[in-house]
Parts: structure tokens; C-alpha cells; sequence
């Protein structure tokens, strides 16, 4: 696309919502000037391209279409089909998957649907059929009774939050967590990684029926092929979320045994964090679980959202192209440039260092907790998020880790060196943040010192480095 003519259609889009409701277009305009002004560095959020945003402000939004390609509820789908049929092409061929299904609006609900699909593959039960058969609003109260009966307790293995496993993989505040009787395997507590051989033993001993490899917040790369043999040995489906790493598989730096697709039953991914695409989900998997998936609505999502279908179409052709590949790379590049330029300065990082796309920094080392960090580094234009570390001493809410990732900045341009002014801007922030005292003289967990002369610096600085990197640079909103 030409660039003046990215510029025109966002100025044109915002003028017709300014005719309507000025107050969301100029929400719209600030978030970009907000975006543009940040270092962002949460490892989950990324840079859609112009083709991808644009291609979900259009009146595909206003069909409707549950059900699946050729096989809809409503009439009048032919262009839905189309678009669906194209993303679904697009995954399959950029993952080497045999099925895709992309309807998933988030990767919560791309789970759900994998769930489901096991639940209906592996468990006998007449409630269950039942459910599959009809639309979700003919079901009972007596039905909904017997499918909870009959589908029982089934156990999940997973990884365990402190570890970076996900909430979603069988955790209580997620509903996986009431669908599954969850145990999860955490990692070793000398070095950080995944013990194959613990995992192995939990299997052993827990038979679940799905075993769960994911994560969030592990800096690391995971053996996929090991922990199929695991998952083998005990009779269990093997599930992967790629949601956080989907850009490095489809980029090629994860390959071999470190690639999900070629040994997971099933694989489900978000489509907007290192693959750049629209926020919502996927799911991968062989022909024998292609029937169950494509189930998926309306038995646990809501109708697709065609509009958001055609812009992971665009994103995934994106990815299909060789540029993207040197994208990847760039990402886990910098990604140790930035873990090499904070381990240099005196951090500490779980696990030491990375492989993907994603360091967690343990503040502790700083004398700080993970939220005292995380506002600590927002005061000085640097937005990451607090995470826990494993074992972690201040619990989920304060926690104690800080998790910064590359994808972002890299779709912006920013290289290994910059990387390195990045560790410099985030270590000198936390060193001499110290943590402050709550009312009554207690040390306090959330409440901090920062010297606002020294925020300001930092966030000019940050500021600076980015003046070089410009965000969406072919539109001026004027
Ligand atoms: N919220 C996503 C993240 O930040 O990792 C995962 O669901």
C-alpha cells in the first residue's frame, strides 16, 4: 500500500467516527500518540500491520455466521467462507498443520475449544454427544447436570503459574480449572528449567488425560518431542498453547523438537503477540480432532467475528513472507541482547538469561517487589508488567519478577543495540527506585520512591531512542 495511502484511510476513519462521537476518535488518535511515545516492552503485545487493522474496520462485522466454512446457520456466508477458508489456508500452510481452525476470539477461548475437543474425542459420555448435537440453547438443566456427572473429574497436567504456565491450563480463576482436576509441574529450583524427568514422574503418577505444554512467562524453549514420549507413556492427549512463541514457530527459529505442530495432538495459539496479527485465537490439529474443533461454535464460542477472520488472513499471509522469518529472529536476538545488557549491569534474570522472546528480570535483587518495578519503570516511560518468578515470595498480586519482551520494539525497528540502552534505561531506574513504607511505617509492598527528576530523564531518553524507530510511520493523523 502506498504510504500516503495508510495515512488517508486512518485519517478518512477517523473523521467519519469524529462526525458521530469525537470523544472515540480522539481515544483512537491518543493511543496511537501513547504507543508511539512508549518504550513497550510487555511480552504479549506487538504492532499489527495497517493491512491488518484495516482489514477489521468493515461491514464484515455486521454477519453473522456460526458454524463453519460451507456448513453455516445463516444464509448469505459466501464472503465469511471465503475469508475463513483463506486464514485457515494461511495457518495450515505457514504451521505445516493438517487442520486450522480460526474462529477462536481470544486464546482463552481457542483453549476452550481444544478442551472440548479432547473432552469429546476421549471421553465416553451420552451427555456430551448430546451437547455436540444440538445448539447450545436447547440444552437442559438436566443436561448440563449429566454432562458434569459424566464427564467427572478429568485430570490436566500442566505448568504451574510461578513457573509461567497460563491460567487458562487448568487454573481455578479460569474455568479449565473447574473442567479439570489440574496438577501442575513446576520447574528445577536451581536452575529455572522444565526436569523432563519430574515432568515424566508427575505423569506417573497423576494419568491425566491431557498433558499441557505452555507458558507465558518461561524465558525458555520446551522439548516438545520429550514431552510427547511423556505424554505417550501415559495414555494422555497432548496439548500445546504456542500463544506467546506462535511468531517464532511460524518465523522457523523454533524447529525440530522445539516446533509444536509436528508433535502435539492439538495446538492452539493467540494470533496478535510475536505473530503480529488481530487480537483472537487458533487452533492446529490432525484429522482425527478436526470434527471435534470445528465444533467450537457455537458449543463454546460465540459467533466468529468475520471481520477479525479476514485481518488473520491478512497477518498470516504476512507471515508466510521470507521477511518474517528475519523478523523472528530479530526478536530472540534482541531478546538476549537485552537479557546480556541486564545480566552485565548486575541483574538477576530467572533462568539466566533466554531463548525466546521473553526475560523475566527477579527484582528481589533490586530490593524490590514486582509491582513497586512495574510502576517504578511506567513513571519513566517503560511499560512492561510484573509476573512472579517461581517460588515467589510476594504471591501473584505483588509478585516479585518484572517481564519484559522484544517482539514490539523489534516490529519497530529497534536492533541488539538498542537493546542494550534499553537494559541501561530499565537497571538504572530500579537501582535507585527503593521501596517505600505504607501509613502506618510498615515497609510496603506496592508504594515506592522514585526521584520524578530522574523518571523524567529516563522517559526523554526512552523517548529518544524511539525518535529513530517511528511507529505507524506513514500516517499522520494531522
Ligand atoms: N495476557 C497474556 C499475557 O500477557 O501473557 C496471556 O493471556
Amino acid at each position: 500500500m502506498p504510504r500516503n495511502a495508510e495515512s488517508t484511510a486512518f485519517r478518512s476513519a477517523l473523521e467519519v467516527i469524529r462526525g458521530v462521537e469525537p470523544r472515540v476518535a480522539d481515544a483512537i488518535g491518543a493511543e496511537l500518540a501513547d504507543q508511539r511515545e512508549s518504550l513497550k516492552l510487555i511480552a504479549s503485545e506487538n504492532y499489527a500491520s495497517p493491512a491488518t487493522l484495516l482489514a477489521m474496520g468493515n461491514w464484515l462485522s455486521d454477519k453473522y455466521a456460526e458454524g463453519t466454512v460451507g456448513r453455516r446457520f445463516y444464509a448469505g456466508c459466501q464472503n465469511v467462507d471465503t475469508v475463513e477458508a483463506l486464514a485457515a489456508e494461511h495457518a495450515r500452510e505457514l504451521f505445516g498443520a493438517a487442520h486450522a481452525y480460526v474462529q477462536p476470539h481470544s486464546g482463552i477461548d481457542a483453549n476452550l475449544v481444544a478442551f472440548w475437543a479432547i473432552l469429546a474425542d476421549r471421553v465416553e459420555s451420552p451427555a456430551l454427544k448430546k451437547a455436540q448435537a444440538r445448539h447450545v440453547n436447547d440444552l437442559t438443566e438436566a443436561d448440563w447436570f449429566a454432562l458434569r456427572r459424566e464427564l467427572g473429574d478429568q485430570r490436566m497436567l500442566g505448568m504451574s503459574l510461578d513457573a509461567g504456565g497460563h491460567l487458562t491450563h487448568g487454573f481455578r480463576p479460569n474455568i479449565s480449572g473447574k473442567m479439570f482436576d489440574q496438577r501442575s509441574y513446576g520447574t528445577d529450583p536451581d536452575t529455572g528449567l522444565v526436569d523432563y524427568d519430574r515432568v515424566a514422574e508427575a505423569a506417573r503418577e497423576f494419568r491425566p488425560l491431557v498433558l499441557v505444554a505452555g507458558y507465558s512467562a518461561y524465558p525458555r524453549k520446551i522439548n516438545f518431542r520429550i514431552m510427547r514420549e511423556i505424554a505417550d507413556s501415559v495414555g494422555a492427549t497432548f496439548m500445546v498453547d504456542m500463544a506467546h512463541f506462535a511468531g517464532l514457530v511460524a518465523g522457523k527459529v523454533f524447529t525440530g523438537d522445539f516446533d509444536p505442530v509436528p508433535h502435539a495432538h492439538i495446538v492452539t495459539s493467540t494470533t496478535h503477540k510475536s505473530l503480529r496479527g488481530p487480537r483472537g485465537g487458533l487452533v492446529l490439529c490432525g484429522p482425527e480432532l478436526a470434527d471435534q474443533v470445528d465444533r467450537g461454535c457455537p458449543m463454546v464460542l460465540g459467533g466468529p467475528l468475520p471481520h477479525v477472520m479476514a485481518a488473520k488472513a491478512v497477518a498470516l499471509a504476512e507471515a508466510r513472507r521470507p521477511d518474517f522469518a528475519d523478523y523472528a529472529r530479530q526478536i530472540v536476538d534482541n531478546a538476549q541482547a537485552l537479557a546480556e545488557g541486564l545480566l552485565r549491569r548486575g541483574a538477576k534474570l530467572v533462568t539466566g538469561g533466554t531463548d525466546n522472546h521473553l526475560v523475566l528480570i527477579d527484582v528481589t535483587g533490586y530490593g524490590l517487589t514486582g509491582r513497586q518495578a512495574e510502576q517504578a519503570l511506567l513513571d519513566s516511560g517503560i511499560v512492561t508488567n510484573r509476573n512472579a518468578v517461581p517460588q515467589d515470595p510476594n504471591g501473584a498480586w505483588y509478585t516479585s519478577g518484572i517481564r519484559i519482551g522484544t517482539p514490539a520494539l523489534t516490529t519497530r525497528g529497534l536492533g541488539t543495540a538498542e537493546m542494550d540502552t534499553t537494559a541501561e534505561l530499565i537497571h538504572v531506574v530500579l537501582s535507585q527506585t527503593s521501596a517505600g513504607v505504607g501509613p502506618d511505617g510498615t515497609a510496603s509492598k506496592a508504594k515506592y520512591v522514585l526521584d520524578p527528576a530522574l523518571a523524567d530523564k529516563i522517559s526523554r531518553q526512552a523517548s529518544e531512542l524511539l525518535t529513530g524507530f517511528p511507529l505507524y510511520p506513514a500516517v499522520e493523523l494531522g
